[in-house]
């Protein structure tokens, strides 16, 4: 053995002691980020695209929900759409079918997703009591707007850019109307922005961000009987599948309009 020979040897066996002392780090948990939609209804059988990190090659996903059944279709990366933040909407996704009975059980209703490294932490989805209407496209002016019965709550996406959703009711002078997003706190990259038109398309009121966050709530007394407009977009004017977002509408009073 040569000098060179012997210190490559014993450099060989100290490198192999230091990796001994260090061993090698675990792999890390999956993380869920962002499920579109981001709820789910009763007794139904619907399909869930889960982004976050680490989610490829989910071997199962579970659901709080007692009596659910979940059945993982496909694992892999996801688009990242321009410009957009993959360390908050994920940038691996795990797409699922999921069927719920009648009853979901008490909230929270959570969802875990399982890979060979380990289990999410529980991601909290919409759940919400009635029923849930779903967004149906074209609904982008006026002309298309979709009617919607109140209170209400509407399952959508703002699923382009530029794209507008516009929700038609009626109401009568003196109630107050309130619409509410949940989309941010939700992960949704959606930035929401409410705003509400009368029937001759004068604007009545707009919201764009609550103190604490993106999701606007917007509030306003109706000032005469008849229809009115309240249009859902993305205040950056940007949208796409990583744009869910759940509405809820309400007028206070009792007298709901027939
Ligand atoms: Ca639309
Ligand atoms: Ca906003």
């Amino acid at each position: 053995m040569s000098p060179r020979q012997l210190a490559t040897g014993i450099l060989t066996s100290v490198m192999g002691l230091l990796s001994a002392d260090d061993p090698p780090k675990p792999p890390e948990s999956p993380v869920v980020r962002l499920c579109v939609p981001l709820g789910i209804q009763p007794a139904t059988t619907s399909k869930l695209t889960i982004r976050g990190q680490r989610l490829e090659g989910a071997t199962e996903v579970r659901l709080t929900a007692p009596g659910a059944t979940v059945k993982v279709l496909e694992s892999g990366k996801a688009n990242v759409p321009n410009g957009q933040n993959a360390g908050r909407l994920g940038d691996t996704q795990v797409v699922v079918e999921v069927t719920v009975p009648d009853d979901l059980g008490r909230p929270p209703l959570a969802l875990i997703v399982k890979t060979p490294a380990g289990e999410s932490t529980p991601h909290l989805l919409l759940s919400g009591a009635g029923y849930i209407q779903a967004e149906k496209e074209p609904n982008d002016g006026f002309r298309q707007a979709q009617a919607v019965t109140i209170p209400g709550t509407i399952e959508g996406l703002i699923e382009r850019n530029q794209d507008v959703d516009v929700y038609k009711l009626t109401g009568r002078a003196g109630q107050q109307l309130r619409g509410e997003i949940r989309a941010w706190r939700q992960g949704s990259a959606l930035d929401g922005w409410l705003t509400l038109y009368d029937a001759h398309g004068q604007q009545i009121a707009t919201a764009d961000d609550r103190p604490t966050d993106s999701d606007p709530v917007l509030i306003a007394t109706l000032p005469k009987d008849g229809a009115y407009f309240l249009v859902v977009s993305d205040a950056l004017d940007q949208g796409g599948p990583t744009h869910p977002y759940r509405l809820t509408v309400n007028l206070a009073e009792s007298d709901q309009p027939r």
